[in-house]
């Protein structure tokens, strides 16, 4: 299987998608019963609260104000079920019909421009729900009731055929947009959503509360993922960063080789083309060099430099890998979009002095790569060793007329050694 859809289900079941799946299997089953105690309550305020204080620290606030539906919503199910509303299943369809609607709504909340104002009117459109729930659900003849007779049809469950398809599309949503982002949050919401689901349909004491505890599990779950994202991904080509490369070759020994790819003229294109489309640029190549082949794993080391570690096998081998990427990429022509789409995107990197070559019409270009390869020339030899002979490696690609790939070569003699090192490939 593609090593993109590996990933894709890796994250989507792992640890949320594994952990709800077998509670779902221990709570439906009854194999873990679950007591209505005033501890279970207590703990499920406290998970859920302490996913709203996370969420605060980190500035997710797609994830904070999920986490407080879920707090309302069990509140909602439980606290106000016991007087001063027509049924309990009632207020089950309301909240079956608002979570779907909130939790789809959340996808328009982005974490860097949510400030108080917007948290004020999150707030209020809150309340207004609130009040609604209160009017539909008052003792007597509900809207429900109404509904149920204006459609000649009686609503068997708890959770209507609506609802259902609510749930369907806010996941679905939820998900189409992880695909793009890969953003923790987002499987964190999708299985939340899925917790409250089943904490409508098992609308009891006890099983509503341990269906939103672990939902409150799932969002705290999300918050930790995304500051280890933070620290070992890099943001902008979403390759894993110096900090994870560090971790990674810190315990590698035996076998393996190291390419240090740098990209030709980078300075030269962004000088030409405007920073934001050197941006662009950045994550083509990684895009390309996530596919690095022969098990080995792309990082981004820095700039414009990338690194591919090969565990296990030669340099001869990882030269292969490195020529073949070194073409598609060279053979890889990309429209450069105009500046309007970059400025939105990237506001920061935005600058008044920086001079931004204007162009109407779209303009296919490309770029190349040189890459340096190398492996431990002994058995004693360090890491930092190898990776400084891939650099040198490197500068001989570049020596040589970049565009190609070059392969470290131990000197031989003292003579040899005041030359450089290396050997042509390409
Ligand atoms: P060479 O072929 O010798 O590698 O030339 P070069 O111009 O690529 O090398 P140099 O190291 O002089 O320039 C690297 C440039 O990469 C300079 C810097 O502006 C650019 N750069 C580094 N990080 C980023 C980034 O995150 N985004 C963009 N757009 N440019 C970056
Ligand atoms: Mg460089
Ligand atoms: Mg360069």
């Amino acid at each position: 299987m593609n090593r993109r859809y590996t990933s894709v289900l890796f994250h989507l079941f792992v640890p949320s998608g594994c952990v709800f799946l077998v509670a779902l299997l221990m709570l439906q089953t009854r194999l873990l019963p679950v007591v209505a105690t005033s501890t279970l309550r207590f703990f499920s305020v406290f998970v859920l609260t302490a996913a709203v204080a996370l969420a605060l620290r980190f500035r997710l606030y797609r994830v904070l104000l999920a986490a407080i539906l879920v707090l309302l919503a069990e509140q909602v199910l439980l606290g106000w079920g016991t007087k001063g509303v027509s049924t309990a299943s009632d207020l089950a369809r309301c909240v079956s019909l608002l979570i779907p609607l909130n939790f789809g709504f959340l996808l328009l909340v982005d974490n860097p421009t949510f400030d108080r104002s917007a948290f004020a009117w999150w707030s209020g459109l809150v309340l207004a729900q609130a009040a609604i729930i209160s009017v539909a659900c008052r003792p007597g003849p509900s809207v429900f009731t109404w509904m149920e007779s204006a459609a000649a049809h009686r609503f068997t469950s708890r959770m209507p055929e609506i609802s259902i398809a609510l749930f369907v599309i806010a996941a679905g949503t939820i998900l189409a947009r992880w695909w793009f982002t890969e953003a923790p949050e987002d499987i964190s919401l999708f299985w939340s959503l899925w917790a409250v689901f089943a904490a409508i349909v098992n609308h009891s004491p006890g099983r509503t509360t341990a269906y939103c505890v672990l939902a409150g599990l799932f969002l705290s779950i999300a918050v930790v993922e995304t500051s280890y994202q933070i620290s070992y991904q890099d943001e902008l080509t979403k390759l894993p960063g110096r900090r994870a490369f560090n971790q990674m070759i810190a315990g590698m020994s035996g076998q393996y080789a190291v390419a240090i790819v740098d990209i030709d003229h980078f300075k030269k294109f962004n000088d030409t083309f405007g920073h934001d489309v050197g941006d662009q640029v950045l994550r083509m190549v990684a895009t390309k060099l996530k596919d690095a082949g022969a098990d080995g794993r792309a990082f981004r080391f820095g700039g414009e430099e990338f690194v591919l570690l090969y565990p296990g096998i030669r340099a001869e081998e990882a030269i292969m890998e490195a020529e073949r990427l070194r073409r598609v990429i060279a053979e890889s022509s990309f429209v450069v979009r105009g500046p309007e789409r970059s400025k939105r995107e990237r506001p920061e990197r935005r600058s008044p002095q920086r001079k931004i070559i204007k162009f109407r019409n779209r303009t296919d270009t490309t770029v190349t790569i040189s890459i340096g390869v190398a492996e431990p020339p002994s058995e004693d030899a360090t890491v930092q060793e190898v990776i400084v002979a891939a650099d040198k490696a490197l500068y001989l690609a570049k020596e040589h007329g970049r565009n190609r790939v070059e392969l470290y070569q131990k000197p031989k003699s003292r003579r040899q050694h005041a030359r450089s090192q290396g050997t042509l490939f390409s």
